[in-house]
């Protein structure tokens, strides 16, 4: 008989198996369904939570628990006249509370055009700030680093535009920026959900895991 290996006793296994007449050490699930056998509350029968875990072995975590404000649009560089590039170049988030900001599965989109698809593991937690790089490319995205970079996926225009940020087909934050200043300060006094403290000069740091 086929046993799985079921670390955490949730009694959903691996794809780890042993043939074996009976359960054995860690070889003791009937299934291998176990989206996480590091955690005992994680398995196709948990219900999802917001700690940034896929509790319900689904592929997404958080999914249905996150609204408008959770993750706030802080920055844009808009139209930067310096760099190699002729496009904006990068966006900034932070959350403004606990728990951390999972952003697997975030979608940055323009709206009615472009979107991407968050993909790697980046974590925001309280307080921390993120940066979404259109170029990782330093000699072309003025020097940043640490970011996630979203490629080419979305082109912002240099003159004006509508940024969203969704998550599970929920919008959580909003940006619509004009070129009525020649900086990204016109965007921040428009964005419906800014800090009022330009945060320009603000150490911006991604944490991934
Ligand atoms: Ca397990
Ligand atoms: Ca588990
Ligand atoms: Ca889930
Ligand atoms: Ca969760």
């Amino acid at each position: 008989m086929t046993f799985y290996a079921d670390a955490d006793a949730d009694g959903y296994g691996t794809t780890s198996s042993q043939c074996l007449c009976e359960a054995e050490g860690t070889y003791t699930a009937s299934n291998n369904d176990d989206c996480n056998d590091a955690n005992k509350t994680a398995n196709p029968a948990g219900v999802e939570v917001r700690d940034t875990v896929d509790n319900n072995c689904d592929d997404y975590c958080d999914e249905g628990l996150l609204s408008y404000g959770d993750l706030v649009i802080t920055e844009i560089m808009q139209d930067p006249k310096t760099l190699r590039t002729a496009r904006p170049s990068g966006l900034s988030c932070t959350t403004r509370a606990a728990p951390t900001f999972r952003c697997a599965g975030l979608v940055i989109l323009r709206w009615g055009s472009d979107n991407h698809n968050v993909s790697g593991e980046v974590f925001i937690a309280a307080g921390e700030h993120a940066l979404f790089l259109r170029d990782d490319d330093t000699g072309k995205n003025g020097g940043l680093t640490g970011g996630y970079s979203y490629g080419s996926d979305v082109t912002l225009d240099n003159y004006d535009d509508d940024l969203y940020i969704e998550f599970d087909g929920v919008i959580i934050d909003e940006m619509a920026y004009d070129y009525s200043r020649e900086d990204w300060s016109a965007a921040m006094a428009r964005a419906s959900r800014c800090s009022s403290t330009p945060t320009s000069t603000a150490p911006l740091t991604t944490t991934t895991r």
